[in-house]
């Protein structure tokens, strides 16, 4: 019997260990002990489980089994699963433009291709096939990547890309950026995962994160074992952030005895679409540097701006702008993206975090941990430099460079009209305006009738009218639920991603889903 091996190997060790043969083992200087179980304490059940397996669905890490992620579940699965079946599915669940029709900008590609292929660049025709501004910035990003594309990089990224990414801060913000507290990374989300992973040591550790908020916060704070303290964005003052209301979470939070060291927000926002006022930015520095707490400001969204009133400021430059005491001693961890913008490079996994006032030892700890990835992958650092690093005036590539990015941004700002007007023409529904970012979070109105329906179906309303949706006209978006919402209220978020040709006919299969569901459950 398994038990009785179990049992007769532990005793064998501790009675090794008693003549001095210690369980215990060195790797690279650090000295472990075997963290064996008490014998009396080996059960079958911890071992594995009735089928054999090991790796068993009920026996792996309690954080892994208990974290959720909403932009792939249940509606996403459903979807794929009517998509193999043939149906047409329109994935406006995820924030993924090129799965949706938007064009690759050329710049970036070309240099990406030499990189790739770096043959090419021996090809005579090579200046007939690219204009010359992206051959000289292939030849000096391969010269920068010892060994090309193939090979690792620092773990915190190639050190040229980092200075441009350092560059492109000062120019965005006008205050000084140094690249030794810059990392990239696969994603802006592994930069995310980086830092809480870090920050949370166990269980009452929390992070402040928005309600709604984009749900890689809520798993990676479940994956890490610690504890999300939400505070709500204002849906009636067009999401908006009240520092009220981060006094009331924080306080509630203190009181059962969290330890609230790190305060997420998301400008522009997902899903809200909200954009940050300067005064809101100061506002949260202030409650930060009173508060003791660590801002995480998620900006992969800063290009999408789709409004003239709030123009996106970085939380580093007014943190800069509010001079001493906050200056220097905000911590401040800054993300961002080559995903989103209008480049939506989401594939090619480029992102960074900039540390602003972080601890020198807790940079090192956390280049430790980039370093067990080895590298993040290089095609993404390449495709950063692009976008940090862009053509200039008067260089070849410049014109068009520029003419693909305004035409996608006046696209998206198009887009984001006509489907909150969409939204806002429907009964039982109100939307507030998608000021930037990617997504409209629509509240529907579910009448009671639905809400019952749904829960004979053993489902949340929102989940039950984002399924009927998907099936009735293939739209598959994500509920509420998946983001956090006022008890009592149920929303879907939509990507506004669909091209405009199809935009119209997208709004209008939404209109005839509403009105008919809407119907049968007056
Ligand atoms: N932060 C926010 C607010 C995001 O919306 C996303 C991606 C990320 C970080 C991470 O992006 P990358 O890792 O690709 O840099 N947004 C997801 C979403 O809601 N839809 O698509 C992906």
């Amino acid at each position: 019997m398994v038990r009785k091996e179990a049992v007769r190997l532990v005793s064998a060790v501790f009675r090794a260990g008693n003549k001095g043969l210690s369980p215990s083992w060195s790797i690279g200087g650090t000295r472990f002990k075997s963290a064996m179980p008490q014998p009396t304490e080996t059960r079958d059940e911890d071992l594995h489980h009735k089928d054999g397996k090991v790796l068993h669905p009920h026996l792996l890490n309690e954080n892994v089994m208990k974290t959720q992620y909403a932009v792939r579940g249940e509606l996403y699965l459903r979807a794929e699963q009517l998509r193999k079946e043939g149906k047409e599915i329109i994935f406006t669940n995820v924030g993924n433009p090129h799965a949706l029709g938007a064009k690759p900008l050329t710049f970036p590609r070309q240099v990406l291709a030499l990189c790739a292929a770096p043959f090419l660049l021996d090809n005579p025709r090579v200046e007939e096939l690219f204009p010359a501004d992206a051959v000289a910035r292939a030849r000096k990003i391969l010269a920068a990547f010892k060994g090309g594309v193939g090979a690792y990089t620092d773990s915190r990224g190639n050190p040229m890309v980092r200075e441009e990414v350092a560059r492109f801060i000062e120019k965005r913000d006008g205050v000084p950026s140094n690249p030794e507290h810059i990392f990239l990374t696969d994603g802006a989300s592994v930069a995310v995962r980086l830092c809480l992973n870090a920050m949370i040591r166990h269980e009452r550790d929390s992070i402040m994160v928005p309600i709604p908020q984009y749900p890689l916060y809520s798993a990676s704070i479940r994956l890490y074992g610690g504890t999300l303290v939400g505070y709500y964005l204002d849906e009636r003052r067009g999401w908006g952030l009240q520092v009220e209301e981060l006094r009331r979470a924080l306080k509630e939070a203190r009181d059962e005895g969290k330890l609230v060291r790190g305060l997420v927000f998301i400008n522009p926002g997902n899903p809200t679409g909200q954009c940050l006022s300067e005064e809101n930015l100061r506002e949260l520095i202030e409650f930060a540097y009173q508060e003791r707490i660590v801002l995480m400001a998620d900006e992969v969204y800063q290009e999408n701006v789709y409004q003239d009133e709030r123009p996106f400021v970085s939380a580093k430059k007014v943190l800069h702008s509010m001079g001493e005491p906050y200056r220097s001693h905000v911590e401040l961890l800054s993300f961002h993206t080559v995903s989103k913008g209008t480049a939506g490079e989401c594939g090619l996994r480029g992102g960074y975090v900039e540390m602003t006032n972080i601890h020198p030892g807790a940079i090192e700890e956390v280049y430790k941990c980039a370093s067990i990835n080895l590298s993040p992958n290089t095609m993404g650092q390449v495709a950063l430099s692009c976008l940090v690093n862009p053509p200039k005036p008067g260089e070849p590539s410049y014109d068009l460079f520029m003419k693909e990015k305004g035409s996608e941004l006046a696209s998206l700002r198009r887009r984001a009209h006509m489907v909150t007007d969409g939204f806002n023409s429907l009964p039982g529904v109100v939307c507030n305006f998608t000021e930037g970012a990617m997504y409209s979070f629509p509240q529907i109105k579910l009448p009671p009738k639905a809400v019952e329906a749904a829960q004979a179906a053993g489902k949340a309303p929102d989940v039950f009218y984002c399924l009927r949706l998907l099936e009735a006209t293939g739209i598959s978006t994500v509920p509420g639920s998946g983001f956090g919402q006022e008890d009592g209220t149920f929303h879907l978020r939509t990507t506004i991603l669909p091209r405009e040709e199809v935009m119209s006919s997208f709004v209008e299969r939404f209109q005839k889903f509403h009105n008919e569901f809407m119907q049968q459950y007056a």
